[in-house]
C-alpha cells in the first residue's frame, strides 16, 4: 500500500473529525485509537470486498476451519504490519506526537478461547491469508470471553471479561447472512414427491445465528480472508417469552474455561451445534448460489473440524445433504467424508468428548437418527473384516453415549495429531482401532506460529537486528533466517543480541514492578513458564526446582541469579491448579521477602496470561520452561515463540519439544527426564513408587516437606493436598521421578550461562532454526495434503 506519512497524518485528522467531530489532539487515548482502526479497516476494505468478488468469480476452493474458540490477540499492530504501512504509520504517530504503545494498548485482546487450541486457530487464520489461501474461520462470538485473573491473598480469583464493552471495531455485523438453527422438537419422515421420505419437524426451539464478519489481512499481499462469529438472537416475529428469550441469549453469552475436561454441559452441546449448524448452513447457501450440483462439493470446499467441539459438523453435513439437498445416503456420505478433515488436540482420555444419547437426542433429534444411522452401517461395514469387539471398542455409539472423536474420524478422509510423536501416539493409543481400520486417513502437522506476531510486532529490537546481519526476506519467509548461523562467530552480532534481549527484559522487569512491587534484576536469568496450570503440564516441576535453588542459596551456595516467570490460568473448577497457583505465588513471598535471596532469586507470577501479555514476556525470556510428562502435552507452542525469541529450551522429550530439539540442536538446549517408552512401561510395571524416591533423595525429601512444614507460610491446605498428591496418590505426572534429573538440566543451563558468548550462540542457533516453525508452512502442508488447496502467494522453504 503505498501511503506516505503526510497523507496517513491528513487520513487520520479526518477520521477523527468525522468518528468525534473534532480534533485528534482533543482526543482520549481511546478515541484516538478508535479513529485509527476505523482508518486502517477503510484501507483494507476495497481488498476485503475484493478477494471476495475473486474468490466467486474464480470459484476458487474455500477452506473453512471450524474452532469453538480462537484468540486473534489484538489486532491493530499486526494489520499495520501485514498492509505494509506500519512504519509509516508510527512515523505519523511520533511527528503527532502521540504514545504509540499506549495507543495499541488501547485496544481489546478478545479471549474467545482457552489457549493452545484457540491460538492456533487464529494463527492459522492469518497464515492462510499470509499464504493467499482461501481460508475462512467459522465459531462463536461469546459476549465473555475467558475470564480475567486476578490474584487475591495468592489465591485466583475470576472476574468477567466483559470485552465488547468498548465497541469492537475490528467486526461487521451481516444481519443479511444470519441462518436460523433449530433445536429441539420431534422429527418424523414422511413420503414426499419424489418417492423418497422427508423429514418434518414439529414444535422446534428456532435460533437465529447473525454473522459478525473479522477481517484476516493477509501479509503484503492484498488478500483478505474473513472470521465468522455467530452470535445468537431470538428470531424476529416469532413470540418468545422473557425465559425463552435469555435460553437463547446464553447460548453465546459464555465460553467455558475449562480446557481439559469434558463437563457433560447440555449448554455447551447447544454452544457446539449452534456455530456447527450456522456454519454448515451458510456455506451450502452460497455453494449454492454457484452450483446446481452437490456431487461437486469436495471440489469446492474443505471443511476442517478443530478438536471435536465441531464433529457434529459430520451429522449436519449428512442432515443438509439428505434433507435439503435430497440426495441418498450413500451419495451424501461420500461427499461428506470427502469434504471433512479432523485435527486431535490431545491424548487425555478425560478430554475425549462423549455426549449422552438422551441428550444429544432431545437437543438435536434429527441429528440423533443420522448418528444411528452412521453407527449402525458403520458396524454392518466393518465387523466383518475385523470382529465384533473391536467395532465395538471404536463404534461412534455405545454403552449410552456418542463418541465424537470416533465419529470425527469416521466422518472425514483425513485426521491429524499436531506434532510428530502425538500423531504416532494416536495410531498406538486412543485411535488405535480406527486407525486400523483406516490407515491412509492418519497424517502429522505439526503446530506453527506466526513470527509476524511473536517475532516482529513483539520484538521489534531482535527483528532489527536481524535486518542488520540478513536479508530482509526472513519478514515473509521464515525459513530465510537459516544463514544467521553464519553469525554464530561474530561476537559483535552476539553482544548486541545480548543487548538486545536486555532491553526486552528491561521492559518486562517494569511490568514486573508495575504489577507485583517486585523489583528483579535484568542481569538475572529469565526463566518462563507460560501457558495453562495442568498437572500434566507440571509447573510444580518448575516449583521444586525454584525450592531447591532457595535452599542451596540459603547454604551458602553461589548460583547465576534467576528470575523466575510465571504465567497461568486455572480452570475455576480445578482444584488441583487452583493450589499450585497458590503454592507459586506462596513461594513467590517466601523467596522475594527472604534478604538472602536478593539479586539471586526471585519469582514473578503476573496474572491474566494471554495473548497481549504473551508479547511483553517472550521476548524477555532465556529459559522456555516445557516439562510436561512425556507423551502428555500434544505439541505445545509456547515452545516455538519462546525459541524464536531466543530462549533456551528446558524440555523434556514431549510434543513438540522433540522437533524443536532437532531442528536447534541438543547442544542448544537442555533436555532431561524420562521418555515416552519409559514412562509407559514405569506406569505399567506397577513398580513406581513416588516416596521410594522420596526417601532417597535428601534434598528432594526437604523440598516435598515443604509444602507441610510451614516454611511456605500460608499453603497449610494446598500444601497438604499437593503433598498427598505425590505420596499418597504416587504422583500421577511423575514430578519426583524427573525431579533430579530436571536440576541436572537446569544446571547445565546455569554453568552455560556464565559464559555469555555461549549463551548467545546457542540463543542465535535457536532463532535461525526457529524458522520451520511458522504456521505459514504448516497451513501450506494442510493445504497441500488434507484440502487440495495450493497457496497463491509463494511460502518458502519451510
Ligand atoms: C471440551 C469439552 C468441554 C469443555 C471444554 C473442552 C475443551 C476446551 C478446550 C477441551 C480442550 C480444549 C483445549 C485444548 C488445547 O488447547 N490443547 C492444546 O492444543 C495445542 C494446539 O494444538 C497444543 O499445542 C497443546 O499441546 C494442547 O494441549
Amino acid at each position: 500500500m503505498g501511503l506516505t506519512k503526510k497523507r496517513f497524518i491528513a487520513d487520520f485528522q479526518a477520521e477523527a473529525l468525522h468518528l468525534f467531530a473534532d480534533s485528534l489532539e482533543n482526543l482520549s487515548p481511546m478515541q484516538q485509537y478508535q479513529a485509527l482502526a476505523f482508518l486502517v479497516k477503510g484501507y483494507y476494505a476495497k481488498d476485503w470486498a475484493q478477494t471476495k468478488a475473486d474468490y466467486d468469480h474464480h470459484q476458487q476452493k474455500q477452506v473453512y476451519y471450524f474452532s469453538i474458540e480462537f484468540l486473534p490477540g489484538r489486532l491493530l499492530a499486526s494489520n499495520l504490519l501485514n498492509l505494509g504501512i506500519k512504519d509509516t504509520v508510527e512515523a505519523g504517530l511520533k511527528q503527532l506526537d502521540i504514545d504509540i504503545p499506549d495507543l495499541y494498548a488501547q485496544e481489546g485482546d478478545p479471549g474467545l478461547g482457552n489457549g493452545g487450541l484457540g491460538r492456533l486457530a487464529s494463527a492459522f487464520l492469518d497464515s492462510m491469508a499470509a499464504d493467499g489461501m482461501a481460508g475462512n474461520g467459522n465459531g462463536i462470538r461469546y459476549q465473555y470471553g475467558l475470564f480475567k485473573q486476578r490474584f487475591v491473598d495468592g489465591y485466583q480469583v475470576e472476574l468477567p471479561d466483559d470485552w465488547l464493552r468498548d465497541p469492537y471495531v475490528w467486526e461487521t455485523r451481516k444481519e443479511n447472512r444470519a441462518v436460523i438453527v433449530r433445536f429441539g422438537g420431534s422429527v418424523y419422515l414422511t413420503p414426499c414427491d419424489n418417492g423418497g421420505l422427508e423429514p418434518v419437524y414439529q414444535d422446534t426451539d428456532d435460533v437465529l445465528a447473525v454473522p459478525y464478519d473479522i477481517a484476516m489481512v493477509g501479509h503484503h499481499n492484498h488478500m483478505v480472508n474473513t472470521m465468522r462469529l455467530w452470535s445468537a438472537e431470538p428470531v424476529p416475529g416469532h413470540a418468545h417469552s422473557l425465559a425463552e428469550k435469555s435460553r437463547i441469549n446464553a447460548i453465546t453469552q459464555i465460553l467455558y474455561p475449562d480446557d481439559s475436561d469434558t463437563a457433560g454441559q447440555e449448554l455447551r452441546l447447544r454452544q457446539e451445534y449452534f456455530f456447527t449448524s450456522a456454519g454448515i448452513q451458510s456455506i451450502i447457501t452460497h455453494y449454492r448460489r454457484f452450483h446446481q450440483d452437490l456431487h461437486l462439493l469436495p471440489n469446492f470446499v474443505a471443511i476442517h473440524i478443530n478438536d471435536t467441539h465441531p464433529a457434529m459438523a459430520v451429522l449436519e453435513l449428512m442432515r443438509v445433504l439428505l434433507d435439503d439437498g435430497g440426495l441418498s445416503w450413500e451419495e451424501a456420505w461420500q461427499i461428506t467424508v470427502q469434504t471433512l478433515s479432523y485435527t486431535n488436540h490431545t491424548l487425555m482420555a478425560e478430554a475425549l468428548e462423549t455426549w449422552p444419547e438422551e441428550m444429544f437426542a432431545r437437543l438435536m433429534p434429527r441429528l440423533y437418527q443420522i448418528a444411528q444411522e452412521v453407527d449402525h452401517r458403520f458396524r454392518q461395514t466393518y465387523t466383518p473384516r475385523f470382529g465384533g469387539e473391536l467395532i465395538q471398542r471404536c463404534a461412534p455409539i455405545a454403552d449410552g453415549y456418542l463418541r465424537m472423536a470416533y465419529l470425527a474420524v469416521i466422518g472425514s478422509h483425513a485426521v491429524n495429531g499436531v506434532a510428530k510423536i502425538h500423531s504416532e501416539l494416536l495410531k498406538s493409543s486412543v485411535l488405535k482401532d480406527l486407525y486400523t481400520i483406516f490407515p491412509e486417513r492418519f497424517n502429522n502437522k505439526t503446530n506453527g506460529i506466526t513470527p509476524r506476531r511473536w517475532v516482529q510486532v513483539a520484538n521489534p529490537e531482535l527483528s532489527e537486528l536481524i535486518d542488520s546481519a540478513i536479508d530482509t526476506g526472513w519478514r515473509s519467509d521464515p525459513s530465510l533466517l537459516v544463514p544467521l548461523a553464519a553469525h554464530l562467530h561474530d561476537e559483535k552480532f552476539l553482544k548486541a543480541l545480548h543487548t538486545a534481549k536486555k532491553a526486552n527484559k528491561e521492559k518486562l522487569a517494569a511490568i514486573i514492578f508495575d504489577q507485583l512491587g517486585i523489583e528483579v534484576s535484568t542481569n538475572a536469568i529469565f526463566d518462563v513458564q507460560i501457558k495453562r496450570l495442568h498437572a500434566y503440564k507440571r509447573q510444580l516441576l518448575h516449583v521444586f526446582g525454584i525450592l531447591e535453588a532457595y535452599l542451596a542459596i540459603k547454604n551458602g551456595e553461589n548460583r547465576p541469579s534467576r528470575v523466575h516467570v510465571f504465567g497461568a490460568k486455572a480452570a475455576p473448577s480445578y482444584r488441583y491448579a487452583k493450589s499450585v497457583i497458590r503454592l507459586i505465588n506462596a513461594v513467590a513471598d517466601l523467596v522475594n521477602n527472604d534478604p538472602d535471596c536478593k539479586g539471586k532469586l526471585a519469582v514473578a507470577f503476573l496474572p491474566n496470561y494471554g495473548v497481549s501479555l504473551g508479547e511483553r514476556i517472550i521476548p524477555a525470556a532465556d529459559i522456555s520452561e516445557q516439562i510436561s510428562m512425556a507423551g502428555t502435552e500434544a505439541s505445545g507452542t509456547s515452545n516455538m515463540k519462546l525459541m524464536a525469541n531466543g530462549a533456551l529450551t528446558l524440555a523434556t522429550l514431549d510434543g513438540a519439544n522433540i522437533e524443536i530439539k532437532d531442528a536447534a540442536g541438543e547442544d542448544a538446549m537442555a533436555m532431561f527426564g524420562l521418555t515416552t517408552p519409559e514412562v509407559a512401561q514405569l506406569k505399567a510395571s506397577g513398580q513406581y513408587s513416588a516416596r521410594a524416591i522420596y526417601e532417597a533423595d535428601p534434598t528432594l525429601h526437604r523440598v516435598v516437606d515443604m509444602l507441610t512444614d510451614g516454611t511456605i507460610p500460608g499453603i497449610t491446605t494446598e500444601g497438604r493436598e499437593i503433598q498427598d498428591e505425590l505420596l499418597v496418590y504416587n504422583d500421577t505426572y511423575l514430578v519426583l521421578a524427573d525431579f533430579r534429573s530436571y536440576v541436572e538440566a537446569s544446571h547445565k543451563l546455569d554453568a552455560l550461562w556464565q559464559d555469555p558468548i555461549a549463551w548467545a550462540q546457542a540463543a542465535l542457533k535457536n532463532i535461525a532454526a526457529s524458522g520451520q516453525f511458522s504456521a505459514d508452512y504448516t497451513v501450506a502442508r494442510y493445504g497441500r495434503d488434507i484440502w487440495d488447496v495450493l497457496p497463491a502467494t509463494p511460502v518458502g522453504h519451510g
